[in-house]
């Protein structure tokens, strides 16, 4: 039975992929943090107590930031397989954490290899980083593949950028199996609710619910290739399993804006809007809406306006991948479109708006978390 240890595990790429390694027979170990609340929510429904016999699902307390802590886990463990997802992963957040992003991003990229190194498992251990299109950031080329050059415009792509050149090093000095896949924005139900597809579609469900008026944006110009990351973990197990490392982009080829997320998800929940206004005075009003579905919206409602505190010192405008090479030597192509994706995250958070909308009828309060 192979054993893979994941770092971020409880994070919406870890749990997808524990779920994925566990069906594939893996004995698979995570690395949580410590937190003041539960933070496994996703992967609750794969928690196995560990009382049970043989259990195949492990988790360790641990952090990128900590060596010792990360030297300690890969000796117990002796992974097949590691897959380093763990990250503070949030581009705006790291504008404002610098310091502690580099630390987790780069150095704890730095940490887990050389940790690999030490312990005499670089022949045994394969490794996969958690490569972003965001080191593509101001664009050299359209659309970006795996010979496009970088150019990082955040602290979190900065950091990043020494992770994926790290990873090459280990591969290049010590014959590591360590490996890059560069992967473009991937979201799902799962999604933080901070990233954008995630603020939008549940934004939108509890507007149509009347649980909020107004939804806040940012950058609406922003144009992304958006995949889903059911999609993406099949590509990180993938890349592991060739007879040499190599790094891939993982895209769908395709891109849309912000604004045009906003118009989907706003359509999945039964109400069509119009754009008017610009920069920081645009606007989406409403101009019908499918009253049984979106009870909480009338005609003429203003439901997205824009705070430019949303804005970024340095953006990314547009990013679009060709996955060519992915499905040239590994026959991988996403199997899920936007619109899908976005239907099953507008859905999943109707649902839960569903949830919070019956309890507050029934007179219990409801706060719903906002950044
Ligand atoms: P999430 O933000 O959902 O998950 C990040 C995970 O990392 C969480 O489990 C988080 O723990 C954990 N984590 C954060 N800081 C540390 C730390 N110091 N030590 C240990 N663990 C830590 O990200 P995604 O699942 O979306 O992304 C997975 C990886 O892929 C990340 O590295 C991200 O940068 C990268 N990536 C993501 C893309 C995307 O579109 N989703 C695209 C390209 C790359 P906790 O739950 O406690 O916060
Ligand atoms: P990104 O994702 O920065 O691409 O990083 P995010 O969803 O945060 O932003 C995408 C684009 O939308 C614009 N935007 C807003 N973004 C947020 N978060 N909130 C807003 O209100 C808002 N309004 C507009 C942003 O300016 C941006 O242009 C994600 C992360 O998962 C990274 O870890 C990963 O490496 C990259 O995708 C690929």
């Amino acid at each position: 039975m192979k054993k893979a240890l994941i770092t971020g595990v409880t994070g919406q790429d870890g749990s997808y992929l524990a779920e994925f390694l566990l069906e594939k027979g893996y004995e698979v170990h995570g690395i949580k943090r410590r937190a003041s609340l539960f933070n496994t929510e996703r992967v609750d429904h794969i928690y196995e107590d560990p009382h049970n016999d043989n259990p195949k699902f492990h988790l360790h307390y641990g952090d990128l930031t900590d060596s010792s802590n990360l030297t300690r886990i890969l000796s117990e463990v002796q992974p097949d397989e590691v897959y380093n997802l763990g990250a503070q992963s949030h581009v705006a957040v790291s504008f404002e954490a610098p310091e502690y992003t580099a630390d987790a991003d780069a150095m704890g990229t730095l940490r887990l290899l050389e940790a690999i190194r030490f312990l005499g498992l670089e022949k045994k251990t394969k490794f996969y980083q958690a490569s972003t299109s965001e080191l593509y950031g101001l664009v050299q080329e359209i659309p970006q593949k795996e010979t496009t050059p970088f150019h990082p415009r955040s602290p979190y792509a900065v950091a990043k950028m020494y992770a994926y050149w790290i990873t090459v090093n280990y591969r290049e000095s010590y014959g590591m199996y360590a490996c890059n896949g560069i992967l473009f924005n991937h979201e799902s139900p799962r999604r933080g609710e901070t990233f954008v597809t995630r603020k939008i579609t549940r934004g939108v469900a509890n507007i149509a619910l009347g649980m909020e008026s107004c939804l806040y944006l940012g950058n609406m110009d922003a144009l992304r290739d958006w995949g889903h990351a059911n999609d993406y973990v099949r590509m990180q197990w993938m890349m592991l399993q060739q007879d040499t490392a190599e790094d891939f982009v993982i895209a769908t080829g395709k891109q849309i804006s912000v604004r045009d997320f906003v118009r989907l998800s706003c359509s999945e929940a039964g109400i069509s809007v119009e754009f008017s206004g610009e920069g920081v005075n645009e606007i989406a009003t409403v101009t019908s809406v499918d009253s049984d579905k979106a009870p909480g919206v009338k005609t003429g409602d203003v439901i997205i306006k824009v705070d430019p505190r949303y804005f970024r010192p340095a953006e990314v405008e547009t990013l679009l991948g060709d996955p060519s090479k992915a499905k040239e030597k590994l026959g991988w192509v996403p199997e899920i479109t936007v619109e899908e994706m976005c239907a099953e995250m507008v859905a999943s958070d109707l649902e839960k708006a569903k949830q919070h909308a019956l309890l507050k009828k029934h007179g219990f309060s409801v706060a719903v978390a906002k950044e």
